[in-house]
């Protein structure tokens, strides 16, 4: 028999939770099963886990409440809420009062605790009666329900699913990422993604707790987003892609819905704008800005290093401060990135001097710069930062001048790279890259110091790839465990045991259609304890 007790009342101060609960009958306790926290396949791995041996029966009585006044708490509670529903068609009310049906809560809770005080801390207390989420700041809170959400199982055993049970494994974690930077980069210029598939991807790096998301905007064969100032780079240089197909761009509008529902998963977008290489798209819509002085035509191939801007005109820079101000005016994160790779036709003093003046552009409009490694060649910045893919010399360039790394080496890291000889897409002049080769390294192991590492970030070139399908077989689930490289420490990494908890994934990337490479997901071994189906 179910019993109830009501909740008399619920106050939540930034310093203390303070909830009185009054059984008007006394409870009889569920039978729960013996759970073990330390073994739930959870990606990434957080810093500690202590299990409790029991768990918490989540069904129709349970009640999401979350901080009063705390900005965002609300709604990650909603966005759980939300999820749960999806996942196991479960409706939980989210900061619902009067309701005399609650016996158990999940609070997502706003703490002031110095332990917290990374703004993506959190710590997840789950015992048999309540769920608690600490955490300074609902982004915290918001990588704390991801956690939450892995650790619901899809099934429970016959007897709790009878009775609309899911058993959470008890517990306690104490997280926080290793690396404030954990990206991927979508390349939409080789191939154009819609809205939809972009907010797909988004949701996949969210549940895996990447928080930036790096777009290509615009290469040879594509210009993909719109200036108001210069219509003609999307109708022209908009208008197709590799291989000749009609290729599309993001309309403003577009954009400011692909960074809100970044941000409301509390994921960067970093705009990119390749240059002064890789312009073709951009000369053929406006030939006053080719270096060569030819108008060149379209391109539908895939050969780099061919295309430059005229880096002595002045209105080639005017043209770039437009772009730059539109595009950080509906940026609100603070990064810009100008590209800067492969500008094999530029003649180094010209490429010296380029670097140097969109520097500038980029800092008057208020973003820090990211170029790719060859911008260390240029006088930049210690405050502008070096996405090291290739050479080892530019990476030591940048540490020498201060500059920050984003961690992106072609051999380890390009999700483009093919994973075997008989991949389906892809390239592989950087090297093959299976799905161990992927995770088996560290960032810190090419000799940039610590301190200079922001993170890591996996590229996406799309050259071989045109539809989302396609780019799901590439990024997973390599991309998972780039994850799990740049928020879990290195002795919390082990191939053996990353394995088992990947191969639990599948139920997942199932469920959310996702088109992943498949060997590694079905040929390994599950863990005999998945949280999927807690047997
Ligand atoms: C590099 C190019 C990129 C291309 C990719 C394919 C960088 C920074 N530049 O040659 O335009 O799509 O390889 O793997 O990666």
């Amino acid at each position: 028999m179910i019993k109830t007790f009501c909740i008399r009342s619920l106050f939540f101060t930034s310093l203390t939770l303070l909830f009185i609960a009054c059984a008007n009958e006394k409870k009889e306790r569920i039978a729960m099963p013996t759970t073990d926290l330390s073994k739930a396949s959870l990606i990434p791995k957080p810093l500690k886990t202590i299990p409790t041996n029991s768990a918490f029966a989540l069904d129709q009585f349970t009640a999401i409440y979350t901080s009063k006044n705390a900005t965002g708490f609300d709604k990650v509670g909603t966005f759980l809420a939300e999820k749960l529903k999806d996942k196991i068609n479960l409706t939980i009310p989210v900061n619902s009062e009067g309701t005399n049906t609650v016996e158990r809560v999940i609070y997502i809770n706003q703490s002031d605790s110095t332990d917290l005080a990374s703004p993506e801390a959190y710590q997840l207390y789950i015992n048999q009666d309540s769920i608690i989420i600490n955490s300074n700041t609902a982004e915290g809170a918001f990588r704390g329900i991801q956690t939450l959400r892995q650790l619901v199982p899809l099934k429970s055993n016959d007897t709790l699913a009878l009775q609309k049970i899911w058993p959470v494994p008890s517990g306690k974690i104490t997280d926080n990422p290793n690396f404030a930077y954990r990206g991927s980069m979508l390349d939409v210029a080789r191939h154009f993604f819609s809205v939809e598939d972009v907010k797909k991807y988004i949701d996949l790096l969210a549940y895996y707790k990447i928080n930036v998301l790096h777009l290509h905007l615009s290469d040879d064969q594509g210009w993909r987003i719109e200036i108001k100032s210069w219509p003609k780079l999307t109708e022209v240089g908009g208008s197709t892609e590799v291989g000749g197909e009609s290729g599309g761009f993001y309309t403003q509008e577009d954009y400011k819905e692909i960074v809100r529902y970044a941000a409301e998963r509390y994921m960067t977008i970093i705009p990119e704008i390749d240059m002064p290489g890789h312009t073709n798209a951009a000369s053929v819509s406006y030939p006053f800005l080719n270096g060569n002085g030819k108008t060149p035509k379209l391109y539908e191939g895939t050969q780099v290093g061919f295309s430059t801007f005229d880096t002595r005109k002045d209105t080639v820079y005017a043209f770039i401060d437009d772009v730059v101000r539109e595009i950080s005016a509906i940026t609100p994160g603070p990064y810009f990135h100008v590209g800067g790779d492969e500008s094999h036709v530029t003649k180094k003093k010209d490429y010296i001097h380029f670097i140097n003046k969109v520097e500038k552009i980029v800092q008057k409009h208020g973003k820090r710069m990211i170029g790719w490694d060859e911008v260390a060649i240029a006088d930049v910045d210690s405050t502008s930062i070096s996405q090291w893919w290739a050479s080892e010399e530019n990476a030591k360039k940048a540490v020498n001048k201060g500059m920050q790394i984003i961690v992106s080496p072609a051999k380890k890291a390009y999700l483009d790279m093919e994973y075997d000889s008989l991949s389906k897409f892809g390239l592989h002049w950087a090297a093959y890259i299976p799905v161990d080769t992927a995770y088996i390294w560290t960032p810190e192991e090419y000799g940039i110091p610590l301190e200079n590492i922001l993170g890591v970030e996996a590229p996406l070139w799309s050259e071989t790839i045109s539809n989302i399908d396609e780019l799901e077989y590439l990024a997973f689930p390599r991309i998972i465990g780039y994850s799990e490289l740049s928020w879990s420490t290195k002795e919390n990494r082990d191939w053996e045991n990353y394995k088992v908890r990947l191969a639990d994934q599948a139920p997942f990337l199932d469920r959310m259609d996702v088109k992943y490479y498949p060997s590694a997901l079905i040929d390994w071994k599950k863990s005999d304890y998945t949280y999927e189906t807690i047997e």
